[in-house]
């Protein structure tokens, strides 16, 4: 341990911390942009590039960084003093020198630092004058919209893109005023290797970076009365939303996000829940049927199964481990087998012509946004899912709507798209699809019913986990990874002879799971806030009624009523996919 004084108060901390490290445990606030530490992950963003913490260090002549300076035995550390206050002022002139000041119209406006540290400070004029401001064509991916002339060359897009998630799509490029951080030569995103994972959105301080918004699409189709609109909302959405109003993380506020997407005018709130459970039941009949054929001796079964619910994850590998692609579950997610099953069931049912249909998905996920517009996912051109918006959209379009989601009463999804058990919501969290799995695989391979349905070795926030099931004889080996990084390794370890033997592994692109995906409220990397996030999402499916997904009766009777059963042909028309190279 080291002990230092920071503005007069002394603090202990251990070897190798930061002056900024240290400010945190006394409380003291030292304002950063490029700074982007992720606990969980080890991964700090190092570039110390744009001076905002410094502080004061009595003996040393120049000031220092505090995200970059380590602590020194009985170093005494100021924050406050007329020169730190000046020179972050400094700083923050010349950012804005080279930043566009239209404010009114950003995407990031009232939840951007740099915009934040302006209004602190007090900056109301630049009296830097540099070149003129540089300015970049805007890219629009699917998903994510990148902003350029508005970079600031923090670089955490970047640490995150190629170090935590070991994508490398993007890089600084140029010099100067003219730097940014840009895929190589300026192409744009959608035609590189990203995944549309959104975990650069999640940490960009500023505008650069932000989601493809389709609220106003959402409203269109809504004040359209010709049309009939659907919404699904995702597992991990009723767990977080609630931040966006001011609750604490981890505040489950399922039933009031109901009554809100029902006051906003959509004709039926149903749950993508419901289609997870079924992404069980087609998921996990896969998953016996290759153990089947593995334990009765067929050497060429692909094994092990790989969950395939995850967008990011699904292109990561298509591009990434090509010659892998014959391992992924074929089940579509279940965002897309709602959309297959609202178009095809739910229309039929209700006599409504499929063109006039509309479903929009409420996800934690900005990847969502280009799997709904992968052309497999759709028929004659019309997409199963037709509009996806995020969690921070969603909560934009009630705030938009004048309604304050805490004040709602609770209400209840629709039927019967709406019905849904504990398995489905733990696909929100790391690990709780392939939970979900064993527990409908362990019932129908035994025959037994669980005592516990709870299978707690599986859960956790390490990035790589590996636990064993056992189900009567037979050992279930399952793998779980969650951050492209963490997936990365994983697959390295099945082209390399899959060692461990694996049956079965559950990948998700972003950290935590869908908790932590690039269209959740705004976390900054804080693994607390995912971590509260999942306890939810595991305290969700304890109170459920039914917590296994075969025993969902909206799941029985669509069987029952229309698909036969799991990989029928109808089954696999609807609700099963293929993979591109
Ligand atoms: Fe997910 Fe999924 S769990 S992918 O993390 O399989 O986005 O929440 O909706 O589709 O159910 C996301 C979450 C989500 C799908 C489900
Ligand atoms: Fe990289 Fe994901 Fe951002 Fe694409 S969306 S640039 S993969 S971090």
């Amino acid at each position: 341990e080291v002990k230092i004084t920071i503005d007069g108060k002394e603090v202990q901390v251990p070897k190798g911390s930061t002056i900024l490290d240290a400010a945190k445990k006394l409380g003291i606030d030292i304002p950063t942009l490029c700074h982007l530490d992720l606990h969980d992950t080890k991964m700090v963003n190092k570039t110390a590039s744009c001076r905002i913490c410094v502080v004061e260090v009595e003996g040393r002549r120049n000031l220092a960084p505090s995200c970059a300076t380590p602590v020194v035995e009985g170093m005494v550390v100021r924050t406050n003093t007329i020169r730190v206050l000046e020179a972050r002022k400094t700083v923050l002139e010349l950012l804005l020198s080279d930043h566009p000041k239209d404010c009114l119209t950003c995407a990031k406006s009232g939840r951007c630092d740099l915009q934040d540290l302006a209004e602190k400070f007090g900056v109301r004029e630049v009296r830097v004058t540099g070149k003129a401001q540089s300015t970049y064509k805007q890219d629009y991916s699917p998903a994510i919209i990148r902003d350029m002339d508005k970079c600031i060359m923090c670089r955490r897009c970047e640490t995150m893109c190629n170090e935590v998630q070991t994508v490398g799509a993007l890089s600084g490029i140029n010099r100067g005023f003219d730097a940014v951080v840009s895929p190589a030569f300026e192409s744009p995103l959608s035609e590189t290797v990203c995944t549309h994972c959104g975990q650069c959105v999640a940490v960009c301080p500023v505008g650069a970076l932000t989601e493809n918004d389709h609220t106003w699409k959402v409203v269109e189709a809504l004040a359209d009365p010709d049309k009939f609109v659907v919404v699904q909302t995702a597992p991990a959405v009723r767990v977080a939303i609630g931040e966006e109003f001011g609750k604490e993380p981890g505040s489950i506020v399922t039933g009031q996000m109901v009554t809100a997407l029902r006051s906003l005018g959509f004709d039926r709130v149903f749950d993508t829940d419901f289609a997870a459970d079924l992404t069980i039941m087609e998921e996990g009949t896969e998953l016996l049927g290759r153990l089947n054929r593995f334990l009765a001796g067929d050497k060429d079964v692909p094994l092990p199964i790989l969950t395939s619910c995850c967008p990011a994850w699904v292109n990561f590998i298509e591009s990434q481990f090509p010659e892998l692609i014959d391992i992924p579950s074929s089940a579509k997610s279940p965002q897309q087998m709602f959309g297959a099953v609202a178009k095809s069931f739910l229309a039929e049912k209700m006599n409504i012509p499929r063109e006039k249909m509309v479903v929009v998905s409420v996800m934690p996920c900005l990847a969502k946004k280009y799997e709904a517009a992968r052309d497999e996912f759709k028929v004659d051109g019309n997409p199963d899912v037709d509009i996806s918006i995020s969690t921070r959209e969603l909560a934009h379009l009630i705030k938009r709507a004048n309604l304050n989601l805490l004040e709602l009463e609770e209400s209840e999804f629709d039927n019967p798209l709406g019905e849904s058990t504990g398995a489905a919501v733990i696909f929100g969290s790391t690990g709780g699809v392939i939970e979900a799995a064993t527990r409908t695989a362990y019932e129908i391979h035994t025959g037994k019913t669980l005592d516990k349905v709870d299978f707690e070795e599986l859960r956790g926030f390490d990035g790589v986990r590996v636990a064993s099931v056992q189900m009567d004889e037979f050992t279930l080996n399952i793998g779980i990874a969650h951050g492209l990084g963490n997936a990365r390794k994983l697959l390295e370890e099945i082209e390399g002879g899959n060692p461990r033997n694996l049956h079965a592994i559950e990948i998700m692109a972003c950290p935590g799971g869908c908790i932590g995906g690039g269209g959740q409220p705004y976390h900054h990397g804080n693994s607390d806030i995912l971590k509260k996030r999942m306890a939810a999402i595991y305290e969700v499916d304890k109170n459920m009624p039914l917590r296994k997904s075969h025993e969902n009766p909206s799941i029985t009777a669509l069987y029952e009523q229309y698909l036969g059963e799991p990989m029928s042909e109808l089954s696999h028309k609807l609700l099963h996919t293929h993979y591109s190279v």
